[in-house]
């Protein structure tokens, strides 16, 4: 059996994106219901938002989940206790390094799964205790690392011991073969459930990902050193220009997360971020959560005997 399916007890060793703001109760209990990992975001929310919406997946799931805490969030702390409290089964963490709370969370029982984005980071949380990892390249959506998912993969896997989970570009049954053959043994996938029917972003946002081409994602703040690929709009054009004029970090990561809401709740198609993969390009339709998942394994079958994808 697939080692992540072993580790997590489910069917495709794929982890639903931990996306802030998007990945609500909703979307983590539609994908666990259909066999993979559905995550619930906590993005900037406070431990008791994040609490109900635990409670709430709890409800409509009787599978597997976890919760996707973002390190840089002002609430990491007290979620991180609430995390312990409500007996969360699985952690994955992102934008920052979860080293001080691994010790807690493992004491109790938690599987905690960073997400990474270079060699040194996880031979750090490697050391620290976490089950597995996700490695994720510069073509995910989001605040993202600097090295591509091609480059970043086969090097980790070469420097720990523990599965790695691949992220960032894949966006059908042919980037998942690719992440097992570069070591990976499992993906997680943000970008192709945001055009989800499950998925609870504003109507504007799935239509701009259907409309997206190959080259309709940037990188905005990368001379800040808050590196966030999105959609190209108005909103991504003014920030770079802003992060140019030497504007604060603290600063633009408001900006950020402000235009982020405003995406997802508003629709705003000028002044909102939306956070999305490079394989944005690759999406023609609005799919049940099930068809997507179906449709990146199937074809895997072909493959089993070259590589441990189920
Ligand atoms: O975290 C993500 N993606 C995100 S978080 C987010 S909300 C946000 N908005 C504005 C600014 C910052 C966050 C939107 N998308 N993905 C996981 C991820 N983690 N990608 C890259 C990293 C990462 C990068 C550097 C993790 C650790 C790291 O350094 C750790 C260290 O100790 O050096």
């Amino acid at each position: 059996m697939n080692i992540v399916n072993r580790l997590l007890g489910i069917r495709y060793p794929l982890i639903q994106g931990g996306m802030a703001h998007i990945a609500d109760n909703r979307l983590a209990a539609a994908v666990s219901n259909a066999g993979a990992l559905g995550i619930i975001a906590s993005g900037a929310d406070d431990a008791e938002t994040v609490r109900k919406q635990i409670r709430l997946c709890r409800e409509r799931t009787p599978h597997p989940f976890g919760v996707n805490l973002m390190l840089m969030s002002p609430h990491s702390d007290a979620i991180a206790a609430m995390l312990i409290e409500e007996k969360v089964p699985v952690v994955t963490t992102g934008a920052g390094n979860p080293g001080n709370y691994i010790p807690e969370w493992k004491k109790a029982g938690i599987i905690v799964i960073p997400v990474v984005a270079s060699c040194a980071h996880a031979i750090r949380v490697e050391r620290a205790g976490a089950d597995a990892l996700i490695a994720e390249g510069q073509e995910a959506g989001g605040h993202i690392g600097e090295l591509t998912t091609m480059a970043l993969i086969p090097q980790i896997a070469d420097h720990v011991k523990i599965p790695v989970i691949a992220a960032g570009g894949i966006g059908d049954h042919r980037g998942l073969v690719a992440a097992f053959a570069l070591g990976a043994s499992g993906v997680q996938v943000g970008t192709l459930f945001l055009a989800s029917e499950e998925c609870p972003v504003h109507e504007n946002y799935k239509k701009m990902i259907l409309k997206a081409r190959d080259i309709d994602t940037m990188v905005t703040g990368r001379q800040s050193g808050a590196p966030v690929r999105v959609l190209k709009n108005r909103m991504a054009k003014t920030y770079n220009t802003l992060a140019y004029q030497n504007t604060s970090l603290e600063e633009l990561e408001k900006l950020t997360l402000g235009s982020l809401r405003k995406a997802v709740f508003d629709g705003d198609t000028e002044q909102g971020s939306f956070m999305a993969g490079q394989i944005a390009g690759m999406i023609r339709q609005i799919r049940p959560v099930r068809e997507i998942i179906e449709s990146l394994f199937l074809p895997a079958e072909n493959y089993k005997d070259h590589l441990k994808i189920l």
